[in-house]
């Protein structure tokens, strides 16, 4: 796992939009209920409205019959689709962390922005499934409670704080608004093993299965895939195994001159110093979350999560503004953001030459 650290990244590019047949819901009183049309070769199922509920007799109870290889046919249709679509996409997410779920969700508001998301663990959420030590419930401090409103989630209020009763209250919620956008795709258990660079731009990831990526060590060569994107988001939180690569990478082919890891912990300085430092690093990559205190030497925050919320926002406008696109850096979005979280202040902005 050692050698992972010196070989992982993230990308983006353009959008063949590649579509196929969605399956039709029609809904009768709120019950959808599909029918035995299932044709192995298209993909367009026939559902029928059902008036009363399904019946739930267990003793009869008895499911619709399905064909193994249509199962088979159904994922790998999808995921290859997915792969297709997504080989040269707007805007490559790296880490499915809180600064890297928050960014992808605020990009993904615009539907012309395609976002893929790509995250080495099986389970996307990074360290935002808990607290401090391993407790539930998870502080966020004001005025970030903004995001929670828009994301509707509850939380008990103090004068400057606010607690979410359980982390993952939090990221399941921010995960399955993100995950029901069309214009999102959450590859997990695939990991950045390092960028693409040209012309002293970043200009898209080389992925591998994060198992693979694993064993390097073990076995002989086993090449890689890729993914170009226009811009490149990386939130690979501090260092570790699977941490900070993003800016390792950088520095070990000499994009940036030094990684002097996060500094001991300061909440107060912590949290605002990451969302102001949150920007375009070098050309075609930004830098979001824990990752940025890496590559400023930043204090950490320790178990106060605003500060990932509010940075990968951040992330998501320096991005839209990359790409040409209404961001409220600029002034130019329009739409439902809440006035106080466009702390995106300008200032951290700078782009470092290549
Ligand atoms: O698995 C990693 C995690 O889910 C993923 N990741 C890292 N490297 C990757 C790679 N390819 C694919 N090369 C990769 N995925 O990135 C995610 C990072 O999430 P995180 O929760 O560790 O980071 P974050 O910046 O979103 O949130 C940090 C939360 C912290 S740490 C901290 C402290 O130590 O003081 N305080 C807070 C609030």
């Amino acid at each position: 796992m050692a050698t992972m650290t010196t070989t992982l990244f993230s990308s983006l590019s353009s959008k063949p939009k590649i579509s196929f047949l969605e399956p039709r819901f029609s809904s009768f009183h709120g019950l959808v209920r599909p029918t035995k049309a299932h044709n192995n070769n298209n993909l367009s199922i026939t559902m029928s409205a059902a008036a009363s509920p399904p019946p739930y007799d267990l003793k009869s109870f008895k499911f619709d019959p399905i064909k193994e290889s249509i199962v088979s046919r159904e994922m790998t249709r999808r995921y290859m689709m997915d792969m297709i679509t997504y080989a040269d996409t707007d805007v490559v997410v790296v880490g499915a962390g809180s600064a890297g779920l928050s960014c992808a969700y605020e990009l993904s508001k615009n539907p012309d922005v395609q976002v893929a998301i790509i995250e080495q663990s099986v389970s996307p959420g990074g360290g935002a499934w808990l607290g401090g030590q391993l407790f539930s419930a998870m502080v966020v401090r004001k005025p970030a409670h903004h995001f929670l409103d828009e994301l509707e989630i509850e939380y008990d209020e103090h004068d400057t704080y606010v607690v979410i009763k359980h982390a993952a209250l939090f990221t399941s919620t921010i995960m399955s608004k993100l995950l029901a956008r069309p214009n999102v795709k959450l590859f997990n258990a695939v990991a950045v093993e390092d960028l693409i660079v040209k012309g002293g731009r970043v200009g898209g990831v080389v992925t591998n299965w994060a198992l693979v990526s694993m064993n390097h060590d073990t076995q002989s060569c086993m090449d890689p895939n890729v993914m170009e994107a226009k811009i490149v988001v990386s939130s690979c939180g501090h260092d570790g195994p699977f941490g900070a690569t993003g800016v390792k990478r950088l520095k070990s082919i000499g994009m940036i001159d030094s990684v002097p890891g996060m500094k001991a912990l300061d909440m107060n300085t912590a949290e605002d110093a990451i969302v102001r430092l949150t920007r375009e690093i070098v050309p075609g990559m930004i830098v979001t979350g824990m990752e940025v205190a890496e590559i400023d030497g930043a204090p950490r925050m320790g178990p106060t999560f605003g500060a990932m919320m509010i940075s990968g926002q951040k992330a998501a406008h320096v991005a839209l503004k990359s790409l040409g696109l209404p961001n409220a850096l600029d002034g130019t979005y329009v739409g439902s953001i809440h006035p106080e979280l466009i702390l995106a202040s300008v200032d951290g902005t700078e782009t470092v030459d290549a």
